[in-house]
C-alpha cells in the first residue's frame, strides 16, 4: 500500500492509464515538474503536491493498464493499490480527475469490450461515481484529435452519458496539458469546488 500521504484534509486526485498526461497536468496546476515521459509506468507511487499554508493536496496516482516491461501481476497490483487509496481517502477526495488520451481512448475501450473485458477507464469512472466522488474526465491530448465533437460524443456514449458532450461540461473536459490548454478542466473543477462550498481552494485551480 502507498505510504507518505501528507496529512491534508482536502485532496484532488489525478488517476488514469500510463502515459495519458497525468504528470504533465500536475505540472500545469502546481508549476512543479514531475517525472514525465516516454517510458510509461515511471510513477509507481503517488506524487503529492501540497502547500504548507493550506490544508490541501494534489495527488498524481500511479498509472495502470498496459506498461511496457511491466508484468501483468505488477500492473494488477498497482491498480488494486490505486483503488484502495481512493477508497481509504474518499472522504477527503473532493474531485477525482480521470485523465484519458483523447486520441486513443475509444479504440482502447472498444478493444477491451470486444474481448469481453471491462475497460479500465470505464471501470474507474464507474468506481469513482459509485463511491460518491465528484468526477471529471480530462480528455487530454486534444491537439492530436481532428474530429473533436464526434470523438467526445463517442466517449460520452462509452461512459453512459447521453451525448452531446456539450451538456456535460462539468464531467467531460477536453484539454491539451502539454500546450497549457486546460481551461475546460479548471472550469469544471471550479464548479465542483463551489458546489462543495470549497471556494477557499479556488486559488489552486483558477489561473
Ligand atoms: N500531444 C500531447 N502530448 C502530451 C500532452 N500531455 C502530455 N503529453 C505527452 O504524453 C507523454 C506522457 O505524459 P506524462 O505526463 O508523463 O503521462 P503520465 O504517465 O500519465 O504521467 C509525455 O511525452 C508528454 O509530453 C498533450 O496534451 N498533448
Ligand atoms: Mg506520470
Amino acid at each position: 500500500m502507498f505510504e507518505g500521504r501528507p496529512d491534508r484534509e482536502a485532496e484532488i486526485v489525478f488517476v488514469g492509464r500510463s502515459n495519458v498526461g497525468k504528470s504533465t497536468l500536475m505540472r500545469e496546476f502546481t508549476g512543479h515538474t514531475f517525472t514525465t515521459g516516454k517510458k510509461p509506468g515511471v510513477t509507481r507511487s503517488p506524487n503529492h503536491y501540497d502547500w504548507a499554508s493550506a490544508d490541501f493536496t494534489f495527488t498524481d496516482l500511479p498509472g495502470f493498464g498496459f506498461m511496457e516491461g511491466v508484468d501483468e501481476g505488477t500492473r494488477e497490483g498497482i491498480k488494486t493499490d490505486v483503488v484502495r487509496y481512493i477508497e481509504e481517502n474518499s472522504e477527503k477526495i473532493l474531485v477525482g480527475v480521470l485523465v484519458v488520451d483523447g486520441k486513443a481512448v475509444i479504440d482502447i475501450i472498444d478493444r477491451h469490450t470486444e474481448r469481453g473485458e471491462i475497460p479500465h477507464d470505464v471501470e474507474m469512472f464507474g468506481f469513482l461515481q459509485e463511491i460518491g466522488i465528484s468526477t471529471v474526465v480530462a480528455v487530454n491530448k486534444m491537439d492530436k484529435v481532428d474530429d473533436r465533437d464526434e470523438r467526445l460524443d463517442e466517449l460520452c456514449e462509452r461512459l453512459g452519458l447521453t451525448p452531446p458532450h456539450q451538456q456535460w461540461r462539468d464531467t467531460i473536459a477536453p484539454i491539451s496539458a502539454k500546450r497549457g490548454q486546460i481551461t475546460p478542466l479548471r472550469e469544471a473543477l471550479e464548479t465542483h469546488l463551489r458546489a462543495q462550498n470549497r471556494d477557499a481552494l479556488l486559488q489552486f485551480i483558477v489561473e
